[in-house]
Order: C-alpha cells, then sequence, then structure tokens
C-alpha cells in the first residue's frame, strides 16, 4: 500500500530539467538570480510567466509535479471535469488563444483542461522558465539585501526580489485523521493524487470516503466498473445536475457575439461569470413562482442557474430552506429507497454555505443493487483494518479504498512551504489563528511576497479563471510600476491589514456562510482555526477595490527604495457591507436630496419608500390608537409580544427630524424590539415642524409618558415598568422627556435607550463635518430640519438640545447607541461622556461602520442585529433592576 507522499513521489518523474532561460537578466539591484520566483505551474503560474516574461523581468517557476496543470495534473480520478462552464473557466488574456481553442463540451474533462494548459504553455513556450519535480520547501527574508532566499528539495538555493505563491487554493490534501488509515493492505488511492495510469475497478469490491465535489463526480463513474461500491458519508451534500453535453450553441454565440465585451462583463460579475442577475428574493414571489423558477434551474443545471435563481440565497435562511427544500425532494423523487434518500438530504447547512456539487447521475447511482451508502452520522467510521473499514456497527472487506476526502484549503499549500518573512516571523505562525492578508495578496511582515488567489480574496468563491487572471495582472502592472519608481520593497501595513481581515469578516457576516462546517470555515481539518477564509464580497466589486488601491497610491502599502520611503496609510473599506450596497443601490437611483423638496414632498416620498420596506418579525398583537397629547390627540401605535403578559412598557419615539413620519413609521424596528425585548412597544407620535414647532415634540413626548404610565396595567403592562427610547429626533424626544420627568417629579423611567440622538444644535462637532454628505443623513438635512423645527434662539435650549442641560445628574441609566459615519455621532457620545460624567449609569455602543439610518432597517441590513439586539438587552436590564409598583 502506498502513503499519500509515496504516491506524490511516485508522479516526480520524467520533469523537464530546464533552467530559466527566457534571456531576460535580472534587473532589479541585488545579488539575485532572479526578479521573481513563482511556485506552481498551473492557470496562475503560467500566466504570471508569460505576463513577466512582458515586463521584461526574469523570472523561475518551481513545479512539484513532473508537468503543467496544477489541481488539473493531479486530479486525475475518474469524472473529474470542471463544474463552470469550459467557455468561462479558460483564460482571456489572449484574444487569440481566446478565439483558437473550442472546447468539446460543456464541462470539459479534465484531460481537456489539462491539454488546454500543455497548449498554453507550448504557444507561449513558457516550458523554459519552468523547473518540473522540485519543491520549494523553504524560503526566507534576507532583510539586509532585501531579497527572499529560497531552498529546493533538490538542494538548491535560490535568491529573487519577489516571491509569489501560485499555488491554488485546493492543492494540499488533508491528511487523513482516520484511526488504522495506514494499515490497510489492498490499493488505495486519493482523488487528489490519481495515478495516471488510471485505476481499474472492475469486479472489485470499492470503498469510497467522502460526498464532496471529488466523490460525487466519481462515485458514478467508479459504480460503473466496480462489483460493489459503498460509498462512507459523513455529511450529505447539494448536487445539482450538471446536464453536461455539447458546449451550447446558445452560450457559444453570446461569447463569439463580442467577446471583449463578454470578457469583460465575467470580470465585473459576481462570481467571475457573465449572467443575468436576479432582482427579486425568494420570498418576495409566490410559491408557485418560486418553485418554477427552481424547476426551470434544475433542468437547465449548473451552479450559477441556482444559486442566482434568487439575489437572497446566501443572505436569507427562510429563502435558502425553500431551494434546500427543493433540493431534497429531488433526491428523494430520485432515490427510490426512502432510507437511503432520507440520508442523502443535507440538513445541518443551508444551501450553498459547503460547495455545492454538480454532478451526473449521483443520486440516481444509489438506485443500483450493488451500491450502498453508509450515513457515518448514524454509524461512524471506528476504524481502517487490513481488509476494509470498520464502522460501529459493521466490519466491511474492500479490495480498494478510494480517499475523496478534500484539502487543507486556501492556506494549506502555502504554510507547507517554510516561509520566514521580518524579524523571523513565520507564516505559518502568523496564520495561527486565521489567515491575516491585506487583498488576501500580501502580508504584513512579509515584504515582496504575494499569493495569487490567498485568502481573504474572492478565489474558491469564483470562476478561477477570472480571479487568477485578476490577481496576476495586478500584481504584474505592480512590479512593472516599482520597477519604474525604483522602489525595492512593498509591504501592506498593519492598519490596512487589520481593515482588510475586519471587512472580509464583515462580509462574511451578513451571509449564511459561517453557518456551517465548511473547509470555507476551515472546519475540515481538525486543529484548523475556525474563520472564513475567501472574500465574499464578488469578483467585480474586489477588482474595483484593488483598482482604487492603486489609483490611491498604493493606499495601505509601505514602499521603500532608493532613499525614498512611501507609506501611504489607511483602510481602504470602512463601512459595512451591506450599508455600502445599499448606499450604490441609492445612488444608482439619483434621488433628489430630501432637502430640495417642500415638506409634502418629503413626506410623501418617505411614505413611498416605506411601503417598499420589508416588515419586520411578527409580534404578538398590534394595536393603533390615539392619546391626548399636549395640546390634541394623537396616534400611537402598540406592539405586544406573544409571550403571556403583563409586560414591561417602552415608550418609543420615531425618527424623521421632528418633520416627517408618524407613529407607524418606525414599524420595523419596533416589531424586532418588541420580540428581542419581551417589552410592549409603543411607538407615540408627536406634532411635527414646521406646522408646530420647538417645544411641541417634548411636550408631546411628555404628555406620551404621562399617560402610559397612568394606565400601564389596562394597556397589559407591569405598573412602574416603564422606559423610553427613540432614534434621532425621537432619540432627543426621549431624552428630553427623562429630563422633564426629573425634573417635574413625574413617571419614574427605567431607562433610556437613545439611538443617534441629536443632542446639541449648538456645537459644531467633526462628525458633521467628516461625514457632511454621501450617508443619507447630511449636514444640510440637518440644518433644513433644525431650520424647520427651531429657531436658533431656541436650539440652545436643552429642551431642544439636552447636552446644554445645567444638570444631568440623576437621569435614568442609558445606551446610547451611535454610529461610525453619521453627522450626529460626536452629538450622541458627548451626551454620553456627558452622563457618564454626571453619574449616570452609561452604555455607550459605537456602531462601527454604520451610517444614521442602518441601525432600523432591520430585514434588510444584518449587520445592524448587534446593535438592536444591544438595544434590546439594555432594556431587559433596565426593566430587571428597576422596582416596580
Ligand atoms: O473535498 P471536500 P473534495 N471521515 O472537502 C469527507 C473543488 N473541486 O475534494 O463534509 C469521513 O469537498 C467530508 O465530509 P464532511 C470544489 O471547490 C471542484 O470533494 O467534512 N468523511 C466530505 O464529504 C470542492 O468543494 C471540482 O463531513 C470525511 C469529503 O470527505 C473542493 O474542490 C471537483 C473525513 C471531502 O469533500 C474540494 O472537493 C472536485 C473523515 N475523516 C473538487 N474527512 C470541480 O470543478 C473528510 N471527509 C468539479
Amino acid at each position: 500500500m502506498k502513503s499519500l507522499a509515496e504516491h506524490e513521489g511516485t508522479m516526480t518523474n520524467g520533469g523537464i530539467d530546464v533552467a530559466n532561460s527566457n534571456g531576460n537578466e535580472s534587473n532589479l539591484p541585488g545579488a539575485t538570480d532572479v526578479d521573481v520566483v513563482v511556485v506552481g505551474a498551473g492557470f496562475a503560474g503560467l500566466y504570471l510567466l508569460h505576463r513577466l516574461r512582458g515586463l521584461g523581468m526574469s523570472a523561475q517557476c518551481f513545479e512539484t509535479a513532473a508537468g503543467v496543470g496544477g489541481t488539473w495534473y493531479w486530479n486525475r480520478y475518474p469524472g473529474a471535469r470542471c463544474d463552470v462552464e469550459s467557455i468561462d473557466y479558460s483564460y482571456s488574456f489572449d484574444a487569440e488563444l481566446d478565439e483558437e481553442w473550442r472546447w468539446s463540451e460543456r464541462y470539459a474533462t479534465q484531460p481537456e483542461i489539462l491539454s488546454y494548459l500543455e497548449h498554453v504553455a507550448g504557444r507561449f513556450d513558457l516550458l523554459q522558465d519552468i523547473r518540473f519535480s522540485t519543491r520549494v520547501e523553504a524560503a526566507t527574508w534576507d532583510d539586509e539585501q532585501s531579497l527572499w532566499r529560497l531552498r529546493t528539495d533538490v538542494g538548491e538555493d535560490v535568491a529573487c526580489r519577489h516571491y509569489v505563491m501560485a499555488t491554488g487554493c485546493l492543492s494540499q490534501p488533508k491528511t487523513s485523521e482516520i484511526e488504522g488509515h495506514g494499515r490497510f493492505g489492498g490499493e488505495i488511492y486519493f482523488t487528489s493524487r490519481w495515478p495516471h495510469e488510471g485505476v481499474d475497478f472492475s469486479g472489485k469490491r470499492v470503498g469510497v470516503i467522502g460526498t464532496g465535489s471529488s466523490a460525487i463526480q466519481s462515485i458514478p463513474v467508479i459504480a460503473k466498473q466496480s462489483k460493489e461500491l459503498t460509498v462512507f458519508q459523513r455529511t450529505p451534500n447539494f448536487s445539482i445536475p450538471a446536464r453536461n453535453g455539447p458546449d451550447t450553441a446558445e452560450k457559444r454565440a453570446a461569447a463569439d457575439r463580442d467577446r471583449a465585451a463578454y470578457r469583460e462583463q465575467a470580470r465585473r460579475s459576481r462570481a467571475g461569470v457573465p449572467v443575468e442577475v436576479a432582482e427579486s428574493g425568494a420570498m418576495m414571489v409566490s410559491e408557485e413562482e418560486r418553485n418554477e423558477r427552481f424547476e426551470k434551474a434544475w433542468s437547465v443545471g449548473g451552479l450559477f442557474a441556482t444559486i442566482g435563481a434568487f439575489n437572497d440565497m446566501l443572505v436569507n435562511l427562510t429563502s435558502n430552506e425553500t431551494l434546500a427544500e427543493f433540493i431534497r425532494d429531488k433526491i428523494r423523487g430520485i432515490v427510490k429507497d426512502p432510507v437511503t434518500a432520507e440520508a442523502l438530504c443535507p440538513t445541518n447547512h443551508p444551501f450553498g454555505t459547503k460547495r455545492p456539487c454538480l454532478d451526473d447521475n449521483y443520486y440516481d447511482t444509489y438506485n443500483q443493487p450493488h451500491v450502498k451508502l453508509v450515513d457515518l452520522l448514524k454509524d461512524p467510521i471506528q476504524t481502517i483494518t487490513e481488509t476494509g473499514i470498520d464502522t460501529a456497527a459493521v466490519s466491511h472487506t474492500f479490495f480498494t479504498i478510494v480517499f475523496a476526502t478534500g484539502f487543507d484549503a486556501m492556506t494549506g499549500a502555502i504554510v507547507s512551504v517554510d516561509i520566514t518573512g521580518r524579524k523571523g516571523l513565520r507564516l505559518a505562525d502568523k496564520w495561527a489563528e486565521g489567515p491575516k492578508t491585506y487583498l488576501g495578496l500580501t502580508t504584513v511582515g512579509f515584504p515582496n511576497f504575494f499569493a495569487i488567489t490567498g485568502p481573504g480574496s474572492p478565489s474558491v468563491l469564483s470562476n478561477m479563471a477570472v480571479s487568477i487572471e485578476q490577481h496576476v495582472d495586478w500584481v504584474c502592472d505592480l512590479l512593472g510600476d516599482l520597477c519604474k519608481r525604483g522602489v525595492d520593497t512593498i509591504e501592506p501595513t498593519e492598519m490596512a491589514e487589520a481593515g482588510w481581515v475586519q471587512h472580509v469578516n464583515d462580509y462574511a457576516d451578513i451571509t449564511l456562510y459561517p453557518r456551517a462546517n465548511s473547509w470555507y470555515m476551515g472546519a475540515n481539518v481538525p486543529g484548523k482555526a475556525r474563520v472564513f477564509l475567501p472574500y465574499v464580497g464578488g469578483v467585480g466589486n474586489y477588482r474595483a477595490i484593488c483598482e482604487e488601491v492603486v489609483e490611491k497610491d498604493y493606499l495601505g502599502f509601505t514602499l521603500d527604495g532608493e532613499g525614498q520611503r512611501q507609506c501611504n496609510d489607511g483602510i481602504i473599506r470602512r463601512l459595512q457591507p451591506d450599508v455600502a450596497i445599499m448606499l450604490g443601490v441609492m445612488a444608482s437611483m439619483d434621488l433628489p436630496p430630501l432637502e430640495s423638496l417642500s415638506v409634502g414632498e418629503a413626506r410623501a416620498f418617505i411614505a413611498e419608500t416605506q411601503k417598499q420596506r420589508a416588515p419586520g418579525p411578527d409580534v404578538g398583537e398590534i394595536v393603533d390608537g390615539q392619546f391626548p397629547g399636549a395640546t390634541r390627540d394623537l396616534d400611537y401605535r402598540l406592539y405586544r409580544p406573544a409571550s403571556p403578559g403583563p409586560h414591561p412598557i417602552v415608550a418609543y419615539f420615531h425618527g424623521g427630524g421632528w418633520v416627517l413620519g408618524g407613529a407607524a413609521s418606525d414599524d420595523p424596528l419596533c416589531r424586532d424590539l418588541c420580540v428581542q425585548s419581551d417589552a410592549i412597544i409603543i411607538s407615540m407620535d408627536y406634532r411635527h415642524a414646521p406646522e408646530e414647532r420647538f417645544p411641541a415634540a417634548p411636550d408631546d413626548g411628555y404628555a406620551a409618558v404621562q399617560w402610559i404610565a397612568d394606565r400601564a396595567e389596562s394597556l397589559g403592562g407591569v405598573p412602574g415598568q416603564l422606559a423610553v427610547t427613540g432614534w434621532s429626533a425621537g432619540a432627543n424626544v426621549a431624552a428630553v422627556v427623562c429630563q422633564t420627568s426629573r425634573d417635574s417629579q413625574g413617571p419614574a423611567i427605567a431607562g433610556q435607550v437613545l439611538l443617534t440622538p441629536v443632542t446639541d444644535a449648538t456645537k459644531a462637532l467633526s462628525s458633521k463635518a467628516e461625514n457632511a454628505e454621501g450617508y443619507v443623513l447630511t449636514s444640510t438635512l440637518m440644518d433644513w430640519f433644525w431650520d424647520h423645527y427651531a429657531d436658533p434662539i431656541d436650539r440652545a435650549n436643552p429642551k431642544a438640545s439636552p447636552l446644554r442641560a445645567a444638570d444631568l445628574s440623576e437621569l435614568p441609566p442609558a445606551l446610547v447607541v451611535t454610529c461610525e459615519f453619521d453627522p450626529l455621532r460626536d452629538e450622541g457620545a458627548a451626551y454620553a461622556d456627558a452622563l457618564t460624567a454626571a453619574g449616570v449609569d452609561v452604555e455607550h455602543l459605537s456602531a462601527r461602520g454604520q451610517i444614521h439610518t442602518s441601525i432600523p432597517a432591520v430585514d434588510m441590513l444584518r449587520s445592524g442585529a448587534y446593535a438592536r439586539q444591544a438595544m434590546a438587552t439594555a432594556l431587559k436590564q433596565f426593566f430587571a433592576t428597576s422596582v416596580s409598583v
């Protein structure tokens, strides 16, 4: 029996032993052998060599395998083919190559893709720069000479200025953690290291471990040959029919019509494939329409048709579940044995959060009498034995075992080389808690080091061919530019890297991806840090970010050389991703600024946009009514929890700059607060300006809490358990109400939650200038609100600007929420500080990357969920410590 390492060893013969011979001398200062070393001769390495030659830089590529191809060299298992259509999964950098190569199938086989890459290597004369059957074992940064020193497994030392890992995301096989894996006496194969001569399964009893893409592609083919096939499944995976066949005429015509435009569309797309983007979420259409779209996607086949049937598959669990159940029904319809069918139905992760597979008759394979499925969740593997596999219940004997157990994804191949950067820092140590990169390309402490499709880039969530070309182009353009400028080293800054890691995590956190134990999360490798590895922001968006970094003169990088040093420090993306998307959509709609409208038009506009908003969660009951305001009856809307009462009561004051809105205008936020705090929320209206100016609003606010306190029991509340909350101008009203109640010996208020409050009209705090434009609430809009609401002379009155109160002591405990990109940010922060200084119990939550309007956007902006939760938690705490009467 051969170990995985031995399998690798058998394939490292026959390399073409040609040293770097492209004729380009190193043209950088320092004692380098070559300008650039490239590790890996797959899609990325080949294109790198071509580009570097074009730049006139000397390059040497090292490749462990005996030939080009990377993943397509190693993964020769039966049934291996790509699962992005070949017309898209190919190079676009050369129009003639693009034109001359024709794929024979929609999804080309591994041999065809390998021959394509061999053709490219020959066509562009790249073989001369590749050292095959040679593994780079270690790379160490020499700080004095500003170069990398590499050592290969054949004992060669190479010095280079720049070091590029083009080692692929899924190339380092996962070592088997199954007990006894070395004991098996029969044939053993790994899909990731398949023998070149192929494997004959005829008449054999075969066991396959794993049900990921490699297994799902190979199982139907192995089943055709073998006498008996047993599949060991730990996690059922979603698989979609590939519907492979000849290249589709429609797709070919679309590409041929204008090849350059077609490729450009792919580059600017979400996943690197030019497909139409659905405009609606799955829950926005009827069940009938939803199923129709799923049926259509199922009949067309392919990943993108399915995942793209609606626009919210990977962010909305309810929508995702409709697709998941659709696929489960398909499985139940195909697989005749109901127990096997049920075992094949994925239930522990949303669709797409583990890489979905494309198959060719996978599920139907289980209808063959000689194919069995072992559900390891019910009957786990105990050990591999000399003769087979023992599960808890059965001893299985096999002639052959196939491991289709996957890879140490995204980081495994990179850290398998012992890479040491500045001051002896080992990359493996730096990344022990998860990879840290800037743009997925570079990492602090490792100058002149680049990882093509590295962790933190779209890579595995995209058409790899497009992402590889983009990375190679970006790196090569950069190297060319550095060379012209006489820059010796480039390295990202701590701030830029930390900002990018944060952005990558922020993006992942608004999706469903972190819910699965997937290799995207590093969860398939025991002991590996559980971190979301790729960047989920999309190929087009990511490309724009990389371009912006360069346009901003290498924002986030330190450039050093020939006596000059440049550090243009900064963070490329600071807004929460969903907030940025929302702002982008709004910008594309070219909406008029509110302050350019009359008050009537502005109110009509807000009412119209509110109709299109998704509702918040269901509550037990909603009651509309009226209460006596300070001078006349006003509306309220009461939200009652579904749990048995009585409940504490929260008086809520809506936002809208004292001019816009009403009792029902913050409906989603009120529902959310009601559900999460388990309290009655009563949204109390107040008179609006300009018809009724200052102090109408706070007078009505105070009348509202008095009215609630007087009849708490009849409203279903707990007497004495009353808190106030509000957003923006409503938070201003809530803050003033607390002061008035204290000063007038009014109702006891258990606590105040102030979301982005207006607290002081008189000070020009820096957030107002910093965030004057571009974040919905502009400083001119704020001025418009003030002009309608209060005369300049009144604005310093504490009933308009509560921060100006002479005494802030003895006020109810508070949670103040401020948002980073809000003109009002510093007003809220100043109020929190002043309350604290006055001895009030205050928590100040500063919401990173949020804008003035984003926290109330329940169901639209998931990134604000934690702030909404904090508001509900604060309310609960107020009530837990307050005394009911
Ligand atoms: O690997 P995988 P893969 N005991 O990690 C199971 C790309 N790709 O090689 O899910 C029992 O997906 C493991 O179970 P679990 C594609 O991106 C593309 O198939 O961890 N079982 C899982 O079922 C793909 O996603 C193409 O519970 C064990 C399986 O082994 C990626 O490569 C083709 C186990 C591993 O599945 C990786 O795919 C092939 C254990 N100890 C691959 N350890 C195309 O382009 C692991 N498993 C078509």
